[in-house]
């Protein structure tokens, strides 16, 4: 079971900044994550939250949850949090950070990814598409223990 994690202002999706961001909404979002999930043979549980500290609460306990792997869109604090590095750091799980615009080709400071040195990869670009080329990777990652 993979579990999916959106961060802040991303329960925005499809309402603002279209142009950025896409059209499609949150809520289908996470059903595309299910369908492509399954295509795979894995599950998903897919979750949102605007509080950095309840991200670290869900990423603490994981690996107890019963999840094998992490793909996470940590918003802006991608670029800042020193306090989500280190519970990234302090998981075995591997986590994959994803960002649906290409933040290379935005704001310099969006160029550092705070959290990137503790994932196994990030995907970054590719609009909802980045997710399932997360999934994609976790699969190759997990191997038979997915
Ligand atoms: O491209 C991404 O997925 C980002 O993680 C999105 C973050 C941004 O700070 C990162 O640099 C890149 C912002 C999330 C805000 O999401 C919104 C969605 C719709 C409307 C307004 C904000």
């Amino acid at each position: 079971m993979i579990l999916v994690l959106n961060g802040p202002n991303l329960n925005l999706l499809g309402q603002r900044e279209p142009g950025i961001y896409g059209s499609t909404t949150l809520g289908q979002l996470e059903d595309l994550c299910g369908t492509w999930a399954a295509d795979l043979g894995m599950d998903v549980s897919c979750r949102q939250t605007n509080h950095e500290g309840v991200l670290i609460d869900w990423l603490h306990a994981a690996e107890e949850g019963g999840f094998t792997g992490v793909i996470l869109n940590a918003g802006g604090l991608s670029h800042t949090s020193v306090a989500l590095l280190d519970a990234i750091k302090s998981i075995r799980l591997p986590v994959v950070e994803v960002h649906l615009s290409n933040v290379y080709a935005r704001e310099e400071f969006r160029h550092r990814s705070l959290i990137g040195a503790a994932c196994r990869g990030c995907i970054s670009g590719f609009g909802t598409g980045s997710y399932r080329a997360a999934l994609v990777a976790l699969h190759a990652v997990l191997g038979p223990a997915r």
